[in-house]
């Protein structure tokens, strides 16, 4: 049988494609963090207020999902809302995106899928809250995160505030380095810790401007590496939890997981939710606080890679 040309599965919102024409600045958003990382309506408010600041900052917001299988590259406010009340919607890596696509699903991108999708539409920077990495207990259960090996081969820059605490930080950071994903810190010489400005591990690279990140990302991308860059952005100091308050939470969060038999794709989703109601609502607050923080210096960078 002949091979049959798969219509293309994107689907990119009118203004998104008007400014990728003129070679404007783009920023891509994930959708797993409002699906399964907040809370309704916190989920919605901060993705219409994360879009906002990246519009306020000079550059096109792209929030990312699978709707009916097809690749939305930019959402609708009402898609955004019926997204973050809908239930069955799968949360994809690079492992189930085909599937959600072929099977006309809904699903919400990891950052690891969410990379893959906006490759596929041309666009190079990308803002989230955390990326997933080397969970604690590797050693048993092999939970090493997708977004690691999509950061190695697919050339789209990453924002965010660090990995999520609840990981095995150096190990994620030796992956990293393993894979030759750059790792560079934002204005700090200290690897953050999500909803912590720092951590005990030093950033391997550092730089102090957009500009400087933007001209990095062209390097990169003239000696044709292949693969993408990471930039690690502190929480603002106003709204952190300092590392010393969150490593009990985080201990009694993990402790859960392991006694509810929490595995796979469940247990980011598990941290986070249980961690919000061991906090008292404060690691929502930060999270809020951090992905807006991101979404400004990733429509900066973006501005500068023109
Ligand atoms: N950061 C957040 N909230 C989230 C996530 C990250 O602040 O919900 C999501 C991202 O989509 C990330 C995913 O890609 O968690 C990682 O999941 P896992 O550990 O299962 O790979
Ligand atoms: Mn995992």
């Amino acid at each position: 049988m002949s091979q049959t040309a798969l219509a293309s599965p994107l689907d990119i919102a009118p203004e998104v494609r008007e400014t990728l024409d003129r070679s404007g600045a783009v920023v891509a958003l994930e959708s797993t963090i409002i699906t399964h990382g907040m809370p309704y309506p916190q989920n919605v408010a901060t993705a219409r207020e994360v879009e906002a600041v990246v519009r306020e900052n000079g550059a096109m917001p792209a929030t990312i999902a699978v709707i009916g299988g097809r690749i939305k590259i930019g959402l609708s406010p009402d898609e955004l809302e019926w997204l973050g009340t809908a239930t069955d919607v799968m949360k994809l890596s690079r492992a189930d995106l085909p599937y959600a696509v072929s099977s006309k699903r809904h699903g919400a991108t990891t950052v690891a899928a969410t990379m893959i999708c906006a490759h596929l539409a041309g666009i190079r920077v990308f803002a989230t809250g955390g990326i997933g990495g080397v969970h604690q207990g590797v050693e048993e259960t092999m939970d090493i995160s997708a977004d690691l090996d999509e950061l190695a081969r697919t050339p789209v820059a990453v924002i965010c505030a660090g990995a999520k605490a609840v990981l095995d930080l150096p190990r994620t950071l030796e992956y990293l380095e393993t894979r030759g994903v750059p790792v560079v810190g934002y204005g700090t010489d200290r690897f953050p810790a999500f909803w912590s400005r720092t951590s005990e591990l030093s950033v391997p690279l550092r730089l102090d401007s957009p500009e400087a990140i933007a001209d990095l990302i062209r390097t990169k991308e003239a000696l044709g590496l292949g693969g993408g860059t990471l930039v690690a952005n502190p929480v603002p100091q106003a709204d952190e939890i300092p590392a010393s308050e969150m490593r009990t939470f985080i201990e009694t969060a993990i402790a859960q997981a392991k006694t509810r038999g929490i595995a796979g794709k469940a247990v980011t989703p598990f941290l986070l939710s249980y961690l919000f109601e061991l906090t008292g609502g404060r690691s929502l607050a930060t999270n809020i606080a951090l992905v807006k923080n991101n979404a400004a210096l990733a429509a900066q960078v973006a501005t500068s890679l023109r």
